[in-house]
């Protein structure tokens, strides 16, 4: 019976996540854990689904904690109603009622994949696909540690099989540390120098030139398209986009700049906008990794699902936000495997959500 998907109750819970490894800095700040927004969704005939967003402090993105949760107050009474199973009417719905603000949306339309395919008794990543199998992981030596090459040993032994260097500071000092890090780790662990936004493009070419010759893939140079676009004739390493792609249009402004692309959920607006963006990427032979701002062991499986259901040829990596946190909001994730993250096989995200940890709603719209 069609009324029964209908949309009756919407829950938001905020859930603060500490690092396990103390504060995480790349070149815009510093944060010390996740401040992360839960959504519940539950339908008239008792199926619910959840989803989990959370930006990096409110310095990396567009985006910030009480942003998030000041949206989805907005947000929640016009999903009263709608049918659930009707994902893409909810998509088009979030965005009319707030123009922008796809960070506030994600964990919605998170949620709603996830009652939809619980539903329907099928996994995510199956419902986006297929599930190609499990996708690499990769770890951060950061911007501040004090010996990058023992931290990127450390990380390796720990069972990661790819890199990521945070630059964008100090050109010549950020080459030092990703030579140094490269002679650690050897020559099977790629590395991603990662700029988040923080270089010129005059430091941008200072970096290219001092460390000429080091095996990488050189992420997000520079902040806007322009500048990325004004260094990629001189970068001699595949150029990644990640900061850039918020959304399809930008992905297509990004042809002939980006030989891979970086989507995070939370950036781009959730699971739907998400997935058309790794399809076109995808066609266009693009490299694609899927990952997200912040969250832990929920969001972690939306990001296992996504990665699951693109091509392994094509394919990057994904991170394990579940392992980054000393807390845990979900049980049925995986272990990661060889350096690998699978996807849970059970329907919707496979997982069982903790409502216990959460405390209490901040927000209750039925
Ligand atoms: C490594 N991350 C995925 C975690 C933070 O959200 C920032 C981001 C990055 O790409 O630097
Ligand atoms: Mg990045």
């Amino acid at each position: 019976m069609a009324s029964s998907t209908l949309i009756v109750d919407v829950t938001a819970w905020r859930q603060q996540q500490p690092f396990v490894d103390g504060p995480y800095a790349c070149s815009g700040g510093t944060a010390d854990g996740f401040d992360a927004l839960i959504v519940r969704v539950t339908a008239a005939d008792g199926w619910e689904g959840f989803g989990e967003a959370a930006p990096l402090g409110a310095f990396y993105d567009a985006a910030f904690p009480g942003g998030m949760r000041a949206g989805v107050e907005v947000l929640a009474p016009a999903l009263l109603g709608l049918a659930s199973d009707r994902i893409g009417v909810v998509d088009r719905r979030l965005d009319e009622v707030l123009r922008g603000h796809p960070y506030a949306k994600s964990a919605i339309d998170m949620a709603v994949w996830d009652l939809a395919c619980r539903r329907r008794g099928v996994a995510l990543a199956d419902a986006l696909g297929g599930n190609a199998g499990p996708t690499d992981l990769y770890q951060v030596v950061g911007p501040e540690a004090a010996d990058p090459a023992g931290r990127a040993a450390d990380l390796v032994e720990r069972g990661y099989r790819r890199l990521q260097v945070k630059v964008g500071r100090d050109p010549r000092e950020d080459a030092e540390r990703v030579r140094a890090v490269r002679a650690a780790v050897g020559a099977g662990i790629p590395l991603f120098a990662d700029a988040n936004a923080g270089y010129t493009t005059a430091a941008a070419r200072r970096f290219i030139a001092a460390a000429a010759g080091v095996d990488l893939w050189f992420e997000q140079p520079c902040a806007t398209l322009a500048e990325c676009a004004a260094i990629r004739g001189v970068c001699p390493w595949p150029l990644v986009l990640d900061e850039s792609i918020t959304s399809l249009a930008t992905l297509v402004d990004a042809r002939g700049i980006a030989d891979a692309i970086t989507i995070k959920l939370a950036r781009v607006g959730g699971i739907t906008k998400a997935a058309g963006i790794r399809d076109a990427a995808v066609a266009l032979g693009l490299h694609v990794t899927i990952e997200d701002t912040g969250g832990a062991d929920i969001d972690t499986a939306a990001m296992a699902h996504l990665s699951a259901s693109t091509p392994a040829r094509l394919r990057l990596h994904t991170v394990d936000f579940n392992a980054w946190v000393t807390i845990s909001n979900a049980a049925g994730m995986p272990a990661p495997q060889a350096g690998q993250l699978a996807a849970p096989t059970g329907p919707g995200l496979g997982i069982a959500v903790d409502v216990a940890s959460l405390g209490e709603p901040f927000l209750r719209c039925a």
